[in-house]
C-alpha cells in the first residue's frame, strides 16, 4: 500500500517512522510520502490561508496550494504505478471513522491524506478531486482538534495493522472487537500477568483454576460489566439472540432486561430505578 500525506506540519507525521507503521515501511509493506504544502506556494510568506467568504471567525485554506500539491503527488504516484487513489480528508464534519471503514480503506492500494489546519480547506478542492477519485471525509470522534494531523496518525495505524504481514501470528488470529457483523460486540474485561501478587493485590482466583469453562464465563461476565458501564449503546444495539441464559442472568444483576413492550425480540434496556413519589 502507498500512503501520501500533504500537510503544513510534516514534523507532526514523524511517528509514521516508528512502531507498527515504521516497521511495515522498513519491511516494504507500506510506502509513505510526507509532503510540505508550503512547497506549492509562490509568495514570500508561503501563504496557505485567507479570510472566509461570507465573513465569520478564523481562516480557510486556499485552493491553489492544495490543487498544485495534489496534482503533483497524484502524478508521481500514477507514474510509480500505485493503483487507484482515494482521498482521505479528516474533518470534524466527516463520517465517523470506524473499524468497518478501516477494513475498507485497508483494501485500497493508495491513500492520499489532506490534514488541514485553521477552519479547513476551501470546499471546491474536495469537490474537484471527488470528480476524479473516491473521497472519504472522516472524523475520528466527537471532540475538537486543532487540525487533521493527529487523525491521520490514528487512521494510518488502524489501517496499517490490517495489511497482510504487518501483525505477528498471535495478534492477527485474534478477532477484533468492532469487527463488522460480530455477534455481541462487547468491550473486553481486565487482563493480568505475573507476578501473582503485586503490592498485596492478587489475581482473580478463577484465572488460576485451570477450569477453561469457568474462565470463559468469568471473562464474558466482566465484558458485560464493562460494556454496560462504558458503552450501553453497544448492549442496546445487540440482537437479544446474541445473549445466552447466563448472559441474561448477568445483565439482570447489572440492571438490564429486555424491553417488556417489545416481546420476544425486545432488545436489552437499562431498567429504570423505582422513583419515590
Ligand atoms: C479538526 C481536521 C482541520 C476546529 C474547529 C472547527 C466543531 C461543533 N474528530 C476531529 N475533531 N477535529 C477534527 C477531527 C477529525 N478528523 C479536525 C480540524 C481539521 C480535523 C482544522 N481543524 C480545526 C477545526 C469548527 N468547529 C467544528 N463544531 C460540532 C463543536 C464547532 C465548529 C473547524 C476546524
Amino acid at each position: 500500500m502507498r500512503l501520501d500525506v500533504v500537510t503544513i506540519f510534516p514534523e507532526y507525521l514523524e511517528p509514521l517512522n516508528v512502531s507498527l507503521v515504521g516497521k511495515a515501511r522498513t519491511r516494504g509493506l507500506l510506502d509513505v510520502g510526507v509532503h510540505d504544502l508550503r512547497d506549492w506556494t509562490h509568495d514570500r510568506h508561503n501563504t496557505v490561508d485567507d479570510t472566509p467568504y461570507g465573513g465569520g471567525p478564523g481562516m480557510v485554506m486556499k485552493t491553489e496550494p492544495w490543487g498544485e500539491a495534489l496534482d503533483e503527488v497524484l502524478a508521481d504516484g500514477y507514474e510509480a504505478g500505485a493503483g487507484a487513489p482515494a482521498l482521505v480528508v479528516p474533518t470534524p464534519s466527516g463520517r465517523p471513522f470506524t473499524q468497518e471503514l478501516a477494513v475498507e480503506l485497508s483494501s485500497r492500494p493508495w491513500l492520499v491524506f489532506t490534514p488541514a489546519r485553521y477552519e479547513g480547506i476551501d470546499r471546491r478542492v474536495i469537490d474537484e478531486y471527488a470528480t476524479r477519485m473516491p473521497v472519504y471525509e472522516v472524523s475520528i470522534g466527537d471532540y475538537v482538534l486543532a487540525g487533521g494531523e493527529a487523525a491521520v496518525l490514528v487512521i494510518t495505524e488502524a489501517v496499517a495493522r490490517l495489511l497482510p504481514g504487518v501483525l505477528g501470528n498471535a495478534e492477527s488470529h485474534r478477532d477484533d472487537s468492532f469487527a463488522p457483523g460480530a455477534m455481541a460486540n462487547l468491550l473486553e474485561g481486565p487482563v493480568h500477568t505475573k507476578p501473582p501478587v503485586w503490592r498485596g493485590r492478587g489475581i482473580p482466583e478463577v484465572l488460576l483454576s485451570g477450569h477453561h469453562g469457568k474462565i470463559a464465563r468469568w471473562r464474558r461476565d466482566e465484558a458485560l460489566r464493562r460494556t454496560t458501564a462504558h458503552r450501553p449503546d453497544l448492549i442496546e444495539r445487540t440482537a437479544p439472540e446474541a445473549f445466552d441464559k447466563k448472559d441474561r442472568e448477568m445483565l439482570s444483576i447489572l440492571g438490564w432486561a429486555p424491553d417488556p413492550e417489545a416481546g420476544r425480540h425486545g432488545r436489552f434496556w437499562r431498567r429504570v430505578e423505582d422513583v419515590e413519589e
